[in-house]
């Protein structure tokens, strides 16, 4: 089948939003997508060209790698409406609590982690939790791999985060593992997060191959970046597919939900059925299945310990941002509070002659 716009055909285009752009209704709308955010506009990427979009407040918000219907494309140029996603990076911003939106239709959330820094498996299990809830497939890149004699220990700590993990160990000096790479990223949109500093940009280029994205030499001492992209940026990768490259997050707050969180677990949702209690939190209830398995050393209680760290930080965000959440857990609250008054009541009653 023909492709309906063929020049957006390398930034994924395909039948989908053929079919979604189809139903739209406006006379001289383009579709186009997203390629970078700039504040007040956005940079679209149109069958015509590429052009800046002022954005106006009623459209919501507009995210790096979304699809979008740009009407007036011929005058000033307006964002009509966002195409219906297919995922949505988001996390908590810490200084506002509220949700920032990284990027939209990604397939894969790709952590980039580099030798010359400790890798942090919590971290690592934050962002898989986080690519889950996007509707994406979280990997990890170990990069710069040229700066150490062995990678093993640093592939078995991503291993010990999430056995499940695509993983690639690469070099964008040397080239090592970059066709591997390359390889994920055909027919795909990947965004790159991790720390300022852990190679991101100097990877966008290795896989370009050429010199798109700014890069800076870390510190000497204790390698931290200089916060070098400032913008996320998407890519198009000439054999095939998307990268979008994004500044260094210092703090991952994490926005996802308790439900994200077991999905990122699955082995504790399949032994939780054999707990006694339905609302069992594999704590200290009595006939626990998960605590069970942990001391028959068929469950790594590390992976317990993470899986209690991460849902209680997304249980207290949904308490946060969530007033449905609020009244549940009120509700939930306000049942303790009269059970605890009803054993009370009993243990203060007369005791029977
Ligand atoms: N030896 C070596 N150095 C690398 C490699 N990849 C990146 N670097 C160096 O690491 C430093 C930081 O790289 P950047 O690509 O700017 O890092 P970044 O993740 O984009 O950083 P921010 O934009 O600040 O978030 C630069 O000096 C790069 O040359 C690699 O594979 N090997
Ligand atoms: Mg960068
Ligand atoms: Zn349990």
């Amino acid at each position: 089948m023909t492709s309906t716009y063929p020049e957006l055909d390398c930034l994924g285009w395909n039948d989908r939003w053929s079919a979604l752009f189809a139903e739209v209704d406006a006379r001289d709308a383009a579709p186009g997508r997203v390629i970078r955010h700039d504040g007040s506009a956005v940079l679209v990427t149109l069958p015509t060209g590429t052009r800046h979009v002022p954005i106006h407040g009623a459209v919501g918000d507009v995210t790096v790698g979304d699809w979008v219907v740009v009407i007036d494309n011929e005058g000033e140029g307006a964002i009509g409406s966002v195409l219906t996603r297919t995922s949505l990076l988001e996390r908590r911003d810490p200084s506002t609590d509220r949700s920032q939106l990284l990027a939209a239709n990604v397939d894969r959330v790709v952590m980039v982690c580099g030798t010359d820094r400790p890798l942090r498996v919590g971290r690592i299990r934050r962002g898989v939790a986080l690519a889950w809830e996007a509707g994406a497939v979280p990997a990890v890149v170990v990069t710069k791999t040229d700066l150490t004699d062995d990678v093993t220990p640093l592939l078995e700590e991503v291993r010990v985060a999430d056995p499940a993990l695509d993983v690639f160990a690469v070099s964008a000096r040397t080239g090592t593992g970059l066709d591997d790479l390359a390889d994920l990223a055909v027919g795909a949109t990947l965004v790159f997060i991790g720390e300022s500093g852990s190679g991101k940009s100097t990877l966008v280029n290795a896989l370009v191959g050429d010199d798109v994205a700014a890069t800076a030499p870390v510190r000497s001492g204790d390698a931290k970046g200089r916060h070098t992209t400032t913008t996320r940026q998407l890519h198009i990768l000439t054999s095939g597919g998307c990268v979008i490259d994004s500044p260094g997050i210092r703090e991952l707050g994490i926005w996802a939900t308790t439900d994200s969180v077991d999905s990122a677990f699955p082995e504790i949702g399949e032994l939780a059925p054999d707990c006694r209690f339905r609302d069992c939190a594999h704590d200290k209830e009595p006939g626990c299945a998960v605590v069970g398995a942990v001391e028959e050393g068929v469950l790594d209680p590390e992976r317990l310990e993470a899986w209690q760290a991460l849902r209680r930080e997304a249980a207290a965000a949904e308490l946060r941002g969530d007033p449905r959440a609020q009244r549940q857990a009120g509700k939930r609250f306000g049942r303790m509070a009269r059970e605890a008054q009803r054993l009370k009541a009993e243990r203060t009653e007369p005791e029977d002659p």
